[in-house]
């Protein structure tokens, strides 16, 4: 007995999926005009914006999936083993506090971290505030508060000096090296300034490592395999 009919169209599915995701964008993109001198409006808007990523996810047959386990159970290290590149900063001690997307992409030859616009801001205010910190209690006061991170006491005058942060950095080790400063900025401010949160901003977007990954040379089996994006995530302690 033939089974086909049992078998999802994948194409069909997918189409279906995004003109229902476009219906529901027009209704939070009203909901959002009709409140715009409310409150609300901005969830709304804010909604529209999820929406509108989640199409694109499904335009691009985008599979996330997030690596969720305790601080220091090896997740920046067991996706590293995953994409087979030593490319998340991973050590003995407390690490990751910025989730980062990997999207493996077999159109990619080098992987590049990409900072979007509003990342780099929410995390040049952070800079900046933690520099105005530092500034007004001095240098003393913030290294000594770090005592619970020695490994970090010497990003402080770092700190202080002004960090640039770029929208694109290549190779394995520049991306690393930013992804732990950045990473350990993060850490900085939750023990400078813990009633900051940098990453409880509106829209801020993680940053993204694209990646080569291999794909299957079999072109109709792998036209809809879609793209793989492994999270990785910050650990509760
Ligand atoms: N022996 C052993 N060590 C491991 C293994 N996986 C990771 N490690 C080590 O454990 C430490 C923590 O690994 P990470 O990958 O940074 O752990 P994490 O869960 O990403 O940590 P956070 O980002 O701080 O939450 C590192 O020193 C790794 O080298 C493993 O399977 N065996
Ligand atoms: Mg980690």
């Amino acid at each position: 007995m033939s089974t086909d009919f049992l078998q999802p169209n994948l194409e069909d599915l997918q189409q279906d999926v995004i003109s229902l995701l476009k219906k529901i964008e027009e209704l939070m993109y009203r909901a959002s005009n009709l409140l715009i001198s409310d409150p609300s409006g901005k969830k709304y808007a804010g909604f529209q914006k999820e929406v509108v990523d989640a199409k694109k996810n499904v335009e691009d047959l985008e599979l996330v999936m997030a690596i969720v386990a305790p601080m220091k159970a090896g997740k920046s290290t067991i996706i590293n083993a995953i994409v087979g590149q030593d490319i998340l900063p991973s050590r003995a001690s407390a690490m990751t506090t910025l989730p980062t997307e990997i999207i493996l992409r077999s159109d990619k030859a080098q992987p590049v971290l990409v900072l979007k616009p509003n990342t780099i801001s929410c995390l040049k205010r952070t800079l900046s505030t933690l520099q105005q910190k530092i500034k007004t209690n001095g240098l003393n006061q913030a290294v000594t508060k770090m005592a619970k991170y020695p490994h970090l006491t010497s990003l402080i005058p770092k700190i202080q000096d002004g960090f640039s942060i770029q929208s694109e950095i290549g190779g394995l080790e520049g991306i690393k090296q930013t992804l732990t400063d950045l990473n350990d900025i993060v850490r900085v401010c939750t023990v400078l300034e813990p009633l900051i949160d940098p990453l409880n901003q509106e829209y801020f977007d993680v940053p993204c490592i694209y990646t080569p990954f291999w794909k299957a040379t079999d072109a109709g089996q792998s036209k809809f395999l879609g793209n793989l994006v492994i999270v990785d995530t910050p650990g509760p302690n």
